[in-house]
């Protein structure tokens, strides 16, 4: 029955997935859960509360739920952790004097109990803009090689056109075929 059941979720398609997009505050986040959506840039105005989205990758259905990051919101994180597959942690590669409180943030999130089986995907976004940090340099500075605990990844990325975005739903997509 299991096999079958298995044999018919291939076919037909599979339960909602749960994403949650994090970062700091103007990191593109609403910019990217859109970009996923549309394949447009849109205007984005702060996220007050939180946005959510279903996103469909042949077959393997997301909710993406795009959380704010202004600092008074951070705390409220942790509501939405339950039942979370995979966390996008989303980082303005432009941003260097915030990135130390970017790898606190996502250590701590990464520590809580609800995030155990969380894979993480890391967004270096931003690319386009000259001088930004690569994603190996984002890598090295959140630490990403302490990282034991959860499968996770990082992808360089332009949320404005959609460069390392599909390449992203790619490993989520594989994130989740592989549990
Ligand atoms: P947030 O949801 O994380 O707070 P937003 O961030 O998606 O609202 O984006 C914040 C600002 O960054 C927006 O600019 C948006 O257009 C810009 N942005 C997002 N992604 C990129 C990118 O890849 N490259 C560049 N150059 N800009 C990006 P405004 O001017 O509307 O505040």
């Amino acid at each position: 029955m299991g096999f079958l059941l298995t044999k018919m979720l291939a076919v037909f398609g599979d339960r909602d997935h749960k994403v949650i997009v994090v970062g700091l505050d103007n990191a593109g986040k609403t910019t990217i859960l859109y970009q996923f959506l549309t394949k447009e840039a849109v205007h984005t105005s702060p996220t007050i509360g939180s946005n959510v989205e279903e996103i469909t990758v042949r077959k393997t259905n997301f909710l993406v739920w795009d959380i704010g990051g202004q600092e008074s919101l951070r705390a409220g994180w942790l509501s939405y952790y339950c039942n979370t597959e995979i966390v996008i942690m989303v980082v303005d590669s432009t941003d260097r004097e915030r990135l130390t409180l970017t790898k606190e943030e996502l250590h701590q999130m990464l520590s809580h109990e609800d995030l155990q089986k969380a894979a993480v995907l890391v967004l270096a976004n931003k690319q386009d803009v000259k001088g930004s940090m690569t994603a190996t340099e984002i890598s090295q500075c959140l630490t990403l090689d302490s990282i034991t605990t959860h499968s996770w990844h990082v992808q360089a990325c332009c949320a404005l056109t959609g460069e390392g975005l599909p390449a992203s739903l790619d490993w989520m997509t594989s994130q989740v075929v592989a549990h």
